[in-house]
């Protein structure tokens, strides 16, 4: 089944990709909006866990409606000072939400997740791809996503989240991130993961200050010259609040205006909390492009 990622009346001018996650592919010459979907007991309230699955269903399905390709559906905060997951609770977190939208929602699922046995049990519940900010780089998670074919997003993050902010370096943060991500690409196709099933991401906010983030964003063409599509996650992160000045929760239409330039600039996907705004930026984004790129 190929899915198209917006509905859309435009004639899109891209360079056309299929992103295939098993037995789906989306359809890249648009831009796909990924949701965000966290099913951690901050994010809907302490309703208990019966409450937050619920919710957490119903929120995905409206981003569906919102017009979102994709719904990221995470289980663990990757926020510095959140406390850690265990594989079981994980598990019990966002098998039951991904099971629930497999069967009601034609969208491309994926977990947002790094532990091997949490790639295994989200794949059987019905994922699609999977989302990893430490790049597959547990022992087990290559071979996790390559045994069930997932399609797969490949990360840059310098150290961990819990440390990752203190003190950011790098000599040439673009040359270094896209090394990164090359050989992380390189890794995973000697795991067996198909080319056409392989996005990357550079990890805006992840051990990275704001001129190392506005110089990624900047530089956008050294990430989709290497052929596979491009991942931007920037909605409503710290680099939105220093150009804005205001808090997370009024990151929207900065998030948004990020989003369009990543759209012009060559991404593919673009992972938000905000879907309707972020579709409408596409759309006028992809209206308005004034090149050719990919
Ligand atoms: C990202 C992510 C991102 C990808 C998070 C947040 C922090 N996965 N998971 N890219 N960020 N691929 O959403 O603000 O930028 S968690």
């Amino acid at each position: 089944m190929i899915l198209p990622t917006i509905p859309y009346p435009l004639t899109p001018n891209r360079f056309f990709m299929l992103l295939r996650c098993r037995d789906r592919s989306l359809a890249l010459d648009v831009p796909a909006v990924m949701g965000i979907l966290n099913v951690t007991p901050d994010s809907f309230s302490d309703g208990g866990l019966h409450f937050e699955r619920q919710a957490a269903i119903a929120a995905g399905l409206r981003m569906v409606e919102e017009g979102a390709a994709i719904v990221d559906v995470g289980g663990e905060s990757t926020r510095p000072g959140a406390a850690a997951v265990g594989v079981q609770q994980e598990i019990d977190r966002v098998v039951p939400v991904i099971e629930a939208l497999a069967t009601r929602a034609d969208v491309v699922l994926s977990v947002d997740t790094s532990k091997p046995e949490v790639i295994t049990a989200a794949l059987r519940a019905g994922a699609h791809l999977v989302n990893d900010i430490r790049a597959l780089r547990m022992p087990g998670a290559l071979a996790a996503a390559a045994a069930a074919d997932a399609a797969v997003c490949v990360m840059h993050m310098q150290g961990e989240p819990a440390t990752m902010q203190a003190d950011p370096r790098y000599a040439d943060v673009v040359a270094e991130v896209r090394g990164f991500l090359l050989a992380r690409a390189g890794a995973c196709r000697e795991a067996g993961i198909a080319d056409d099933s392989i996005c990357i991401d550079p990890g805006i906010g992840f051990g990275k200050t704001y001129q190392h983030n506005v110089e990624l964003l900047r530089n956008q063409r050294a990430f989709t010259d290497l052929g596979y599509p491009l991942l931007i996650g920037v909605s409503r992160k710290g680099v939105i609040g220093i150009m804005t000045g205001r808090p997370a929760p009024e990151r929207v239409v900065g998030s948004a205006v990020a989003a369009a330039f990543a759209v012009q600039a060559g991404a593919s996907i673009i992972r938000v909390h905000d879907v309707a705004a972020t579709v409408d930026a596409v759309k006028v984004a992809v209206a308005l492009h004034g090149r050719e790129t990919r």
